[in-house]
């Protein structure tokens, strides 16, 4: 936690943005397993609440009354049963007092605030729910059913959070490189202990404990797998090939829930094929034009479509695409290699503040991307960089089978891609590379004292040294 005036000027900046009315921040509340007492641990706060509130136990609601200029923290205090299981916990007026909120209420005066607040005919805000029990909750305060609450919510306060939490200050950075030093023990012993004849879930598990031991948890589910062209493939009891590359896609959060998310994709046997080198290049390529392009004031929907450029302009040379680079952009013909978009925001959340909807976290009306094309759809950034943003910059190479035996079929993009050439990529998987970077005054740079290796020798020579 920071210091309780990070919150207390936190709040007065979201008052000062939204005007009127009251703000109910929903924490969030255990979520069962199998039963009500086993509960998936460790309990993730909901971080806009961490932002706003900065406590970490579960069950509390916070009340920022703009128009009485009053906070309240709500909750309940917890009874000698669950001293006996949990041992002592501050009581929530404590609780209160060390995020600066002047005010503490039991959860049953929650429904009377919101009962007070509607007869009066005051704006309530809150955010959209991602959670069944907070929109059963929301429905019992505002009488709003779960299939309304998203357009319910306030647009005005989604708008003032993104603002807000847009923007990283010096301590939360300090928390991101934190998250960023687990992050490279992560990767750096996957490429360790990774070798054939080890399962993929074998790897995962080890590193997940590396996450769990220095921090709080991953910031995500670990993506591990031989196939990299599957863009979000949980590792399996496979064991790893000689010759084949294998892709890990991970992250951790740290004690205070900031983040981390990088990828690296290597040779399993610690040496890349020529074949290969020629596709991760490629990657490495356009991962380093967006770190070169990424500054104040450039769209990261250009850094995007600078990074497609190099990707398809390689895939030309290859001899697997052909055509002119502009008209086959334009087209949406670089989806076949790379289906995703080139990053997103990084903070409290891995993609910082999706539950409040990517529309509003990554674009404005100049940027906002064609939902009607392959690939483009998928964009989670495009907005104008500014200082103090932490985006993600991850491009990859993917031969996905079936999708290149759809185009063909349907003769999509066939000016621009050699489907016979791809045929024999059928088997290859897929590559992707990714770093968190800061938005600085000047430019870019990575967070993390020690970056993961990525250019194909230094990964070839950390391999070769540490196995
Ligand atoms: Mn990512």
């Amino acid at each position: 936690m920071f210091k309780k005036e990070t919150y207390t000027s936190r709040r007065a900046q979201l008052k000062k943005l939204i005007k009127s009315g009251i703000i109910v921040l929903f924490g969030n509340n255990e979520a069962p397993v199998n039963g009500p007492a086993n509960s998936y641990a460790p309990f993730r706060q909901d971080s806009s609440f961490l932002y706003y509130f900065g406590q970490k136990r579960d069950g509390l609601v916070g009340i920022i009354d703009i128009d009485e200029d009053k906070e309240i923290l709500i909750g309940n205090d917890i009874d000698i049963e669950d001293i006996v299981w949990f041992g002592s916990v501050d009581a929530v007026k404590d609780l209160a007092a060390q995020v600066g909120v002047d005010h503490a209420a039991p959860m049953a005066e929650l429904k009377n605030i919101c009962d007070k607040a509607q007869k009066a005919g005051r704006k309530i805000h809150f955010l959209p729910p991602y959670r069944h029990d907070i929109q059963i909750q929301i429905l019992d305060l505002l009488g709003i059913h779960p299939y309304k609450q998203k357009e319910a919510a306030s647009l005005e306060l989604i708008n003032a959070v993104v603002e807000m939490r847009s923007v990283k200050t010096e301590e939360e950075i300090a928390e991101l490189e934190a998250a960023a030093e687990i992050g490279y023990k992560m990767h750096t012993t996957a490429m360790r202990i990774a070798r054939p004849g080890v399962t993929e879930k074998f790897v995962a598990g080890q590193i997940e404990g590396i996450a769990n031991s220095y921090g709080s948890m991953v910031s995500f589910p670990i993506i591990f797998s031989q196939h990299g062209e599957i863009m979000h493939g949980g590792p399996s009891m496979k064991e790893l090939e000689d010759g084949r590359l294998v892709l890990c896609d991970c992250g951790a959060e740290n004690m205070n829930h900031y983040c981390s998310d990088n990828t690296r994709t290597f040779p399993i046997n610690g040496k890349f094929t020529s074949q290969q080198l020629d596709i991760y290049n490629a990657v490495v390529e356009a991962h380093d034009k967006a770190l070169e392009l990424s500054r104040p004031g450039i769209t990261y929907k250009e850094v995007h479509f600078a990074a497609c450029r190099v990707i398809f302009d390689r895939m030309k040379e290859i001899g697997l695409a052909k055509g002119n680079t502009d008209d086959a952009l334009a087209a949406g013909a670089h989806a076949m290699f790379l289906p995703h978009g080139l990053g997103h925001m990084m903070g409290l959340d891995v993609h910082d503040m999706e539950a409040l909807g990517q529309i509003y976290v990554g674009f404005d009306a100049e940027t906002r991307p064609n939902l009607d094309q392959f690939g483009t759809n998928c964009l989670r950034m495009g907005r104008r960089l500014q200082e103090g943003f932490v985006v993600t910059d991850e491009p990859g190479i993917y031969f996905i089978p079936a999708l290149i035996d759809e185009w063909r079929a349907k003769k999509h993009c066939a000016d621009f891609l050699n489907f016979d050439k791809l045929d024999e990529y059928k088997n290859f998987g897929g590559i992707r590379i990714e770093d968190d970077i800061l938005i600085t005054k000047e430019g870019c740079r990575f967070l993390g004292k020690e970056l993961i290796p990525y250019k194909a020798n230094d990964v070839e020579d950390y391999i070769a040294k540490n196995r």
